[in-house]
This record gives structure tokens, C-alpha cells and sequence, in this order.
């Protein structure tokens, strides 16, 4: 017998990254090859009719997984019903705007868009691609108290992938034999942990002796990934960062192997590593399977390593000011 439908709103959807997500999710890669998945399109009125040439490809693609797509420019009724919200619709930062313009710009989408999750069903998990990520988590998360605040996390996987390829191209060894996890804000302050991350079950440290590598050229090549791609494309990553959502969305799903952990921006408990509670910060996460999940905890923190969550910390702290009039408290 098929599986029960699973309803997954993207918002965003006749984006960039929306034009990658959106093929993989209806082939049946993330949630199964056995289980149908309804699309729910958000867009914003001008660009429905782009969302709509995307339904379109969608249904030529003719895979068997896709069930249906609904395409809409209200929130209420695109979160209808939805299991899955990846918000990854926001406006880009235009020339000269500064970090806290964006945030504010931002802001008001992610109060809507909180809001409207009240139409979700009652097991709905969100995934924050738009940003600033991890601080429209937040925004959202408290403009919907119903839903319990474990459930909003916001996505460092892309820079988790990016710290792995730097790191298995450094040791000549294969990308899926490196664990390494994002510590803080998905911004030019996250810190990759190379000092508890492994490589084929051995420190990075021991493996790559380099420090001064470590914590030169690799922490500034993963920092500044995002700012390099621009620069080479002309445009933001889009089809990493629709890959990245897609194993942010399976890690959660699938129990994570002994031994390993992923990044993901979740609300911090207040009780792991001197993180304030509630804030949305990303660390070392395991899956209990079915999209539960715990902190990893009593990983050892050098002066090094507590410098660079603090810096990272202060950040959110900072964003988390700017809207503090859009937090419901
Ligand atoms: P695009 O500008 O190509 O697409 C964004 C889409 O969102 C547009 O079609 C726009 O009409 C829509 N939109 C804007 N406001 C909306 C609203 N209120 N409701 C519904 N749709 C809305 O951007 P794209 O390259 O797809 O990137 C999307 C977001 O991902 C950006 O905020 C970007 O900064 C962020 N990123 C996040 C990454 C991460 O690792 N967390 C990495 C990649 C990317 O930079």
C-alpha cells in the first residue's frame, strides 16, 4: 500500500534555489521512492507565473512520486495541511545594504509566514533557507506558538559541505569519510569545528597538522564561500544550496550513525556550551530518526574553539536585537 501523502510548501519557489529544490523533492529522493509528495507553491504575486512554468517542467519530469502542486501567493493557503515548510523565499541583499537593513527587510515575511504555520499539520517541521537564516527562524518561530519550538531549525548543512570538501581535498581523502560540524550563525562568523571533527575516525588535527591552514585559509575558504561564488557566477549558490536542504531535510529524518553528527541551526536549550537558550544557533546535532534530534554534548572546547562561539554568539544576540519588536514573547 502507498505511503500517506507528504505536503511540502517551498516558499521562494520560482527562485534560483527553488528550481533545484523542487525537481529532487517531487523525484521521490528525499522522503522515498514509495511515498507521494504534494507541492505547495508560494511565490509572491509577480512571480506566480514563473512558479507556474516550474509546475509545468515539474509535471513533464513525469515522475510517479509527485501527487500534486498547488501554486499560490497567500501563505494561509499554501501552509495548508503541510508536514514540511522550507522557507526559503526572502529578498537578497541589494548593493549597499547593510547586514541589519537585510534583517529588517526581512523580518516582516517571517512574522507572516509564522503566523500562517498555524494552518500546518500538527507534525510540520520548518527548514529556514532565506536570509538571515537562523534569525527568520526565530522571527517565525515565535510568531507561532503552537507549534512546539524544536521543530524550526534553519540550514548550515550548505556550509558544513563546503568545510568537508575543503578539508577532504586537503587530505586526499573522500568528502563522505570527514565529520565536521558548523558552529554559531550562517554567516562570515560560523565556526568550523576542525578541532573535534574527524576524518576516517582520526582528528583533523592529526590528520591535516597544518594549524596554521586550519585556521587561516580553511576557516576564511568556507567563511567566504558564499562571496566567492558570487564573484565567480555572477549569481548565489543555488543548486548547493538546494542540496544542502535536501540533507538537512533527510539528516533530520534518518537516525544519524554512531560516531557522527551534522550541523543544524536549532533553538539552543540554554544548557550546551554557554549558547543562550532559545536563540536559533547551529550545532553538532545527532537524529533520533523522524525528524527528533539531540545536541551533541560534552565535546571538549579549546580557548580557541569558546572564542569563536562566543564571536558567533554575539552576533545573534546583535540580530536577534534588531527584531526584537517582531518577537512575540
Ligand atoms: P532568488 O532571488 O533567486 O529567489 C527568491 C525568491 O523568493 C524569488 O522568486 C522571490 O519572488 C521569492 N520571495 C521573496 N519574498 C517572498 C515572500 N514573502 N513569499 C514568497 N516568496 C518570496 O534567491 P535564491 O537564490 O533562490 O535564494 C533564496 C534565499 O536563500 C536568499 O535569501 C539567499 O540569501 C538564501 N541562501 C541561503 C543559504 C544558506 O546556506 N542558508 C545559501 C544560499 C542562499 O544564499
Amino acid at each position: 500500500m502507498a505511503k500517506p501523502v507528504v505536503k511540502v510548501a517551498v516558499t521562494g519557489a520560482a527562485g534560483q534555489i527553488g528550481y533545484s529544490l523542487l525537481f529532487r523533492i517531487a523525484s521521490g529522493e528525499v522522503f522515498g521512492k514509495d511515498t507521494p509528495v504534494q507541492l505547495h507553491l508560494l511565490e509572491l504575486p509577480p512571480a506566480i507565473k514563473a512558479a507556474e512554468g516550474t509546475a509545468m517542467e515539474l509535471e513533464d519530469c513525469g515522475f510517479p512520486t509527485l501527487a500534486g502542486i498547488n501554486i499560490s501567493d497567500s501563505a494561509v493557503t499554501a501552509f495548508n495541511g503541510i508536514n514540511w515548510a522550507l522557507f526559503v523565499g526572502s529578498k537578497p541583499r541589494g548593493p549597499g545594504m547593510e547586514r541589519n537593513d537585510l534583517i529588517r527587510d526581512n523580518g516582516p515575511i517571517f512574522v507572516e509566514q509564522g503566523k500562517a504555520l498555524a494552518r500546518a499539520s500538527q507534525d510540520v517541521r520548518i527548514v529556514t533557507v532565506g536570509n538571515p537564516c537562523n534569525t527568520n527562524a526565530l522571527i517565525a518561530q515565535h510568531n507561532c506558538r503552537d507549534i512546539p519550538a524544536t521543530r524550526f531549525t534553519a540550514m548550515t548543512m550548505l556550509d558544513e559541505n563546503r568545510a568537508k570538501a575543503q578539508l577532504a581535498t586537503k587530505a586526499g581523502c573522500n568528502v563522505g569519510d570527514v565529520n565536521v560540524a558548523i558552529w554559531g550563525n550562517h554567516s562570515s562568523t560560523m565556526y568550523p569545528d576542525f578541532e573535534n571533527g574527524t576524518i576516517s575516525g582520526k582528528k583533523i588535527t592529526d590528520v591535516i597538522k597544518e594549524r596554521q591552514w586550519l585556521e587561516g585559509d580553511f576557516m576564511k575558504t568556507v567563511q567566504q564561500r558564499g562571496a566567492a561564488i558570487i564573484a565567480a557566477r555572477g549569481k548565489s549558490s543555488a543548486a548547493s544550496a538546494a542540496s544542502a536542504c535536501i540533507d538537512h531535510v533527510k539528516r533530520l529524518m534518518e537516525r544519524t550513525p554512531d560516531g557522527k553528527y551534522f550541523s543544524c541551526a536549532i533553538p539552543s536549550d540554554g544548557n550546551s556550551y554557554g549558547v543562550p537558550a532559545g536563540l536559533i544557533f547551529s550545532f553538532p546535532v545527532r537524529s533520533l530518526g523522524d525528524g527528533k534530534y539531540e545536541i551533541v554534548k560534552g565535546l571538549p572546547i579549546s580557548d580557541y574553539g569558546k572564542k569563536k562561539i562566543e564571536e558567533t554568539t554575539k552576533e545573534l544576540l546583535a540580530e536577534r536585537e534588531v527584531v526584537k519588536d517582531l518577537l512575540i514573547k
